[in-house]
């Protein structure tokens, strides 16, 4: 099939040539410019369209054959994504990569010269964005027809920097240039209302008429999913808010009052403004529902809308649609479903019930009550008043089948509700998740099963088949091929091809190399070559790397009570025979998380005070690389030797970054938390480097009253790390640090000091074996093929979505 063809277009060449002249024709039509005096941007942009280009045939026959086969679709809802850099992703899908290359040339400039003006789109915080990112991925690599929905961010995650060792932010205006990867449709606008009120409709009890206050047009536009290694090329959608005509206010223009002719206009716009900064801690503001909703009511249209080009019985819905949420922050979309069936279609309300229960799916991506989000009562009231009353209504049908099922547990009837009555009353998004979906899901095994034991217990106890589990993934095409092409030509040349960049169980086939001499001899020269390009310290010294948000629960201040004490032990020794570290963190904290900040500004301190001490500066280093997002991930993580995944056990979801760097050859110092516990399974015990408290001995620890000074008291070298602190040793800073750990360690740090520190003294025992940690090294990436986010993919597809490929007609 070719459907160029049927319009008389020529087909694109595939040859460097024929590249060269496409290019070229980009950067004179298209950019209007020539050779002579094109810009770096210009040539960035022609190169941008002519690689896009080589996308759309097969975005085209995607479309057509989608829209032929009618499908069942998943439509996976996130407020956030993120993608990463697309040039060279889109150079990779689309298998123009050498030819580019070659092309390139005559604009005399090389292709890695053009690739470092690709701004990444930062419209997410960290792990959960950009697993959005990995599944749409490999949903298009598994030919699942599938459209990801979410928000157009002006301005995405900030950009730190770092200000006499604290983090500072700057507005992230990633699109000011523009961005080519992008295909507006104004034709699918849509729109969405806010406030107002509503009014009864005679003859029937349960439709309403919503008066909204406001009225806002969400504006989409798509970028490209293509497949690894097949033809399918989806789309994520993004909504960007607009201010509607009404909104421009001529009268007021007129008699010269510009700015109030404006401000409804600006107000809308707000919506898709910016994105919250706020990974997993929860920030009750206004806007931020407004955006939740926006990104709702958007879909959610657009979804019934291509269900309506095909089909007309309301009874199908369900059976062609399964609406994926990447947790919470999308759960209006429950009552918007039912408010748009029943008031605006007229479905009744039983049968919209039904259609919407078996429509949704939730994905659940946490276990701290911070992050479990919750609304004000009066905030949804002025807000969505009619998604207020519909909530009131599933949730006296949904106490019903409670009490059917528990007579008199007037208990668990209010612990279960969904409109919490503690002091404020307040809406509960996850109850609502649940009771509106057909599937729960956590994202690896112990945080389903500590799911079903804690946060969501009494549902499981009223619902068991509702909850499972799919452990999260990640792209071995971003996170091996493109990331680390040394490492990925030496994994292709010992398998014998590269098949296993979509069959990631075959990486398997490694471990027969694990013990020849000259493989492991390559393998550590890849690693080496790596720590050369990233430059962040000696190549020779064991990296060590800590790389992910700042967030107390995950521990960041126990590696640097670590450093600290290396510091220490050395200054006390200096003719020691230490292992060289260099110790690399990087990480964004939200802007108003002041304890994770200080833990910024300390790392910091400690590190220049390290690096200016001639007695320990030659065996340790410290280095925060700032401003980390997916770009800096993708050149820290093939340079790593050790990853820390040192979470405290029951905090921490899952991971992704442990999965990534597992599968870079890194070894993890982990505790048994998240997906740690599962990589530790597959790669071995031997394998691992395992410390600390478990996730049932940490629960009681805390249950039974747990007291930091005791673990101070007895240990001394501990004692000593936290003393120096608390006198000045670095700069003066960290007193809040040494403060929170000595007064109350929410997360246990100093009850896991001791055990962490054996395992590091481990650590550098099997270091001091090139042989051994290499072998150990192969190994991790041998039997980490598990994590292919293509396993997820296939996870979800055949236990939540029950979906199936769609294979897209190559071009004949
Ligand atoms: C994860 C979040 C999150 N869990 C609220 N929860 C947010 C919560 O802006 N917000 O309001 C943003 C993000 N993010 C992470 O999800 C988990 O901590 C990781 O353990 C997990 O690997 C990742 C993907 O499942």
């Amino acid at each position: 099939m070719d459907l160029r063809q049927g319009i008389g277009l020529r087909r694109l060449g595939t040859t460097a040539d024929e590249f060269q002249q496409d290019l070229l024709s980009s950067l004179y039509y298209r950019r209007g410019t020539t050779v002579e005096s094109a810009s770096p941007r210009d040539a960035y942009e022609a190169l941008a369209m002519t690689v896009r280009d080589r996308l759309a045939d097969r975005r085209a026959r995607t479309a057509a054959a989608h829209f032929a086969s009618n499908p069942r679709w998943v439509y996976y809802l996130s407020a956030e994504y993120l993608l990463g850099a697309q040039l060279e992703q889109n150079l990779l899908y689309s298998g123009t990569g050498e030819v580019a290359a070659e092309a390139v040339k005559v604009l005399g400039r090389s292709l890695e010269e053009i690739e470092d003006l690709d701004v990444e789109p930062g419209l997410g915080n960290g792990g959960l964005g950009r697993l959005a990112a990995c599944l749409v991925d490999s949903m298009a690599t598994r030919d699942i027809p599938a459209v990801g929905y979410g928000i157009r961010y002006d301005f995405g995650i900030f950009r730190q920097t770092l200000e006499g060792g604290a983090q500072a932010e700057r507005p992230d205006d990633w699109a000011f240039q523009g961005n080519p990867w992008e295909f507006p449709a104004p034709d699918d606008r849509q729109t969405v209302g806010f406030y107002g009120h509503t009014e009864p409709i005679a003859g029937s009890p349960t439709r309403k008429r919503w008066l909204p206050g406001e009225i806002v047009l969400g504006e989409p536009s798509h970028m490209l999913v293509p497949g690894y290694g097949t033809e399918t090329v989806n789309i994520v959608r993004l909504w960007r808010a607009r201010g509607s005509e009404a909104s421009f206010d001529l009268s007021r223009f007129s008699a010269g009052q510009y700015a109030e002719a404006v401000q409804e206009a600006v107000r809308a716009e707000n919506i898709s403004k910016v994105l919250y900064p706020d990974d997993s801690t929860e920030l009750g503001r206004e806007l931020r529902l407004k955006q939740q909703y926006f990104l709702c009511s958007c879909s959610l249209r657009d979804i019934i809308r291509r269900f309506r080009l095909r089909n007309e019985d309301w009874d199908d819905f369900a059976d062609k649609t399964v609406i994926q949420l990447n947790d919470t922050h999308p759960t209006i979309a429950i009552p918007e479903l039912m408010r748009l069936l029943v008031d605006e279609y007229e479905v009744d309300w039983d049968k919209a019930w039904s259609i919407t229960r078996r429509t949704f799916a939730y994905t659940c991506h946490t276990l701290l009550p911070e992050a479990l989000e919750t609304w004000p009562v009066h905030l949804f009231e002025r807000l969505l008043p009619r998604h207020l009353e519909i909530i009131y209504l599933i949730n006296m049908l949904f106490l019903r089948e409670v009490e059917a099922h528990f007579p008199g547990d007037t208990d668990r009837i209010r612990r279960m509700s969904i409109i919490g009555e503690e002091g404020e009353r307040r809406v509960r998004m996850a109850h609502l998740a649940v009771v509106g979906t057909e599937a729960v899901n956590g994202v690896a095994e112990l945080h389903s099963k500590l799911l079903r034991e804690t946060v969501l217990h009494d549902f499981a106890d009223l619902w068991p088949a509702k909850f499972q589990n799919v452990t999260n993934g990640v792209s071995p095409r971003r996170f091996v091929k493109l990331a680390n092409p040394r490492l990925s030509d030496l994994i292709s040349e010992g398998l014998g091809d590269d098949s296993w960049l979509n069959d990631l169980d075959k990486l398997a086939g490694l471990e027969r190399l694990a013990g020849d001499a000259s493989f492991a001899e390559r393998w550590r020269a890849v690693k080496r070559a790596n720590k050369v390009d990233l430059a962040a310290g000696d190549p020779d010294a064991l990296t060590d790397v800590m790389i992910k948000r700042f967030h107390e629960y995950k521990r960041q201040q126990l590696k640097l009570l670590h450093v600290i004490t290396m510091y220490h032990r050395i200054r006390a020794n200096p003719t020691g025979d230490w292992v060289p570290r260099v110790v690399l963190f990087a990480g964004k904290a939200a802007p108003a998380y002041h304890a994770a900040k200080s833990i910024i500004r300390l790392i910091n301190a400690v590190g220049a005070t390290i690096a200016a001490d001639p007695v320990v500066a030659p065996y340790l280093k410290v280095v925060f690389a700032e401003n980390y997002n997916v770009t800096l991930a993708e050149r820290i993580i093939p340079a790593a030797d050790l990853s820390e995944q040192i979470s405290l056990a029951g905090k921490e979801a899952s991971g992704t970054g442990n999965m990534k760097l597992a599968l870079n050859g890194a070894i993890t110092i982990g505790t048994l938390d998240g997906a740690n516990i599962e990589i530790r399974a597959r790669v071995g015990d031997e394998n691992f480097f395992l410390f600390g408290l478990d996730a049932y001995q940490a629960a009681d620890m805390q249950i039974h009253g747990y007291h930091p000074r005791e673990f101070y008291d007895r240990d001394a070298e501990l004692k000593l790390a936290l003393d120096s602190i608390t006198a000045g040793t670095f700069a003066g800073v960290g007193h809040e640090v040494a403060e929170s750990l000595l007064g109350w360690d929410e997360y246990l740090t100093l009850a896991d000091f001791r055990s962490y520190l054996d395992s590091q003294e481990e650590v550098e025992q099997t270091w001091r074996d090139p042989e051994r940690w290499t072998r150990m090294s192969i190994l991790n990436t041998a039997h980490s093929g598990f994590f292919s986010a293509d396993r997820t993919v296939a996870d979800y597809a055949a236990r939540i979505w029950r979906v199936a490929p769609v294979t897209v007609p190559r071009e004949d």
